[in-house]
């Protein structure tokens, strides 16, 4: 991975990118795409989640924040009114100015259109899939600078990036500069996990700023005006942060309701306990009271809070398992159960909702995690964190959960909570994150291909293309990673030529597999043979050549540079 030392020039796109839109049906929607434009004419569209960070027609001043795109839309629908000193947009009284509620009502939104321009997808699918709770699309009426997306199994699996500073690391700028990195690799959402002073702050800038929905964990900022001490949370303390947070335009709110008092003693003999910070703030609340969860006992109360700005649920996984030892264990299970009794609540006011899952988990317990999820959650869209494989790699743990990512993803869960190398270890810098997103978009575009969405493999077929074409600089620009994939090829030959010749340092010019089989290919071509004998006699030709140089199967390294590790 490149260590980057200087931060990422505002409107850069990437190279051998441009930042293209498409129209809608009605031609009134721009919907952002990035083209990646190839040397043999071709282009390639792909999904973008950078805004308009990669748009150099586009003058981002971060002191003034996005466009509002969203907001002549949602001032068109008249279901909401300004209210209070921001001054914030509300839901008129008994209005539910969710995307829920206007799928359920047959309604087709602007938001829902963008969606499925651009996934490719009808839009009315798209209301479908929502009215039916199968996919939200987070769009708080207070965020109108975000591009519309959809999470769900149907949809193209997303990614989160959590960002956010803690006590004793980061600056706001930091934060809003890891906002536009993250979204630049890939992010579909980022959640701001602040924790420290400046919370309001770092998040109105993170907010303003952001292209992508934004979501949060608000008992963390209750917590803090709570002193720190979970005994002294309160349902009011909590609501008023919710309400202010909603103001702001979060657009999705992790709510750990399924933390119950009965539930907690099941973690007792776990290996881990309770991981989950969330999860662990609730439990101490209960136990230090000996009540019930206030998130459950509050439940519909909240649902009435969110619907009124299109808050989408993300019901928190507080008993997810923390270690091999506990995956599917009770705790875990029976909070499941009181997640999908949760979102039939949520759903009777209209209200979105995903639900959040592991966590650490062996390869064979993923899918047990999908299926259960399915049946009691009535189908929402999952959304879980990693899961990790294993235990056993503190500082690859980008790796070891991206692996049950690209698993679990597979099996349909919609949205995959990214990890970082410093996972256990500490709070990631940007390096980190663009490490974490790049391997889980690796997990997500591995389980698009599996799931067969339509569309997925033609990014793979044209990098693979050019590969075989030795159009060495298309399939850095092809590349997840463009620089990385360029660096790389650079360290040994970075002479211009280079990038056009028919091999690399991997295997050296008598050895690369892909001229070897053009070459077969050319000499069928010249002997005018049927294939099947052309590559007989191909093979033959190669062996005697293999033979004649010494049946060595890796070349001494070059003076000048280092050969295959
Ligand atoms: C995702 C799935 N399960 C958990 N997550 C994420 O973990 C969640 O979206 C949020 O970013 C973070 C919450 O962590 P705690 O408070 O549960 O540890
Ligand atoms: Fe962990």
């Amino acid at each position: 991975m490149e260590r980057s030392a200087h931060p990422t020039p505002v409107s850069v796109p990437l190279p051998g990118s441009r930042r293209t839109y498409l129209t809608g049906p009605d031609g009134g929607l721009r919907v952002p795409m990035r083209e990646v434009a190839l040397s043999n004419g071709d282009s390639v569209v792909l999904y973008d989640t950078s805004g308009p960070y990669t748009d150099p027609d586009v003058l981002v001043d971060v002191h003034r924040g996005l466009a509002p795109t969203r907001a002549a839309w949602i001032d068109a629908r008249g279901d909401t009114a300004e209210t209070g000193a921001r001054p914030a947009r509300r839901a008129l009284p008994g209005r539910a100015v969710t995307q829920l509620g206007y799928a359920r009502r047959g309604e087709i939104t602007r938001e829902m259109e963008f969606v499925a321009v651009r996934e490719g997808l009808d839009p009315a699918f798209v209301r479908a899939e929502i009215a039916a709770g199968r996919a939200v699309l987070p769009a708080n009426v207070n965020h109108p600078e975000s591009e519309p997306m959809a999470i769900g199994r149907d949809f193209l699996v997303k990614i989160n990036a959590n960002i956010g500073n803690s006590a004793v690391a980061s600056s706001i700028e930091e934060e809003v500069e890891k906002m536009v990195w993250a979204t630049r690799w890939g992010a579909d959402t980022v959640m701001d996990l602040s924790t420290g002073r400046d919370i309001h702050t770092t998040r109105e800038w993170i907010l303003r700023n952001s292209p992508v929905p934004v979501g949060t964990v608000p008992i963390y900022e209750a917590l803090e005006k709570a002193g720190g001490r979970a005994e002294d949370l309160s349902w009011e303390l909590y609501r008023d942060t919710v309400i202010e947070q909603a103001e702001q335009g979060v657009d999705y709110m992790t709510v750990h309701a399924g933390v119950l008092l009965r539930h907690v003693p099941l973690t007792a003999h776990r290996r881990t306990g309770i991981v989950s910070r969330g999860g662990a703030i609730l439990a101490a609340w209960c136990l230090a009271h000996h009540e019930e969860n206030f998130l459950y006992t509050h439940f519909a109360e909240l649902c009435e809070i969110l619907r009124g700005y299109d808050v989408t649920f993300s019901l928190g996984d507080g008993l997810r398992p923390g270690s091999i030892a506990d995956a599917n264990d009770a705790a875990q299970l029976a909070e499941l159960a009181t997640l999908g009794e949760l979102t039939t609540i949520a759903w009777e006011h209209d209200v979105q909702v995903m639900i959040e899952g592991p966590g650490h988990v062996p390869l064979h317990k993923i899918k047990e995690n999908v299926d259960l999820q399915r049946e009691l959650c009535h189908d929402a869209p999952f959304y879980t964190l990693g899961p990790l494989t294993t235990d056993i790699a503190p500082g690859y743990d980008h790796i070891t959960s991206a692996i049950g990512a690209a698993m679990i993803g597979w099996h349909g869960t919609a949205m995959l909570c990214y990890v970082t190398p410093k996972e256990h270890l500490g709070l990631p810098d940007r390096d980190d994150v663009k490490a974490g997103v790049i391997a889980y978009k690796i997990a997500a575009h591995a389980a698009d291909l599996a799931k067969g969405h339509p569309g997925a493999q033609s990014w793979d077929d044209a990098l693979s293309q050019a590969r075989f074409d030795f159009r060495w600089t298309d399939q850095f620009h092809l590349a997840l990673d463009p620089e990385t994939a360029q660096a790389f090829h650079d360290e040994t030959l970075p002479a211009a030529p280079a990038k056009s010749a028919h091999f690399c340092s991997m295997c050296g010019p008598h050895f690369c597999s892909m001229k070897i089989t053009r070459d077969v290919r050319r000499h069928a071509d010249e002997q005018g043979l049927i294939s099947a004998d052309a590559v007989e006699a191909g093979l033959r030709a190669k062996a005697a050549e293999f033979t004649a140089a010494g049946s060595r199967l890796y070349l001494p390294a070059p003076a000048t540079a280092a050969g295959p590790a």
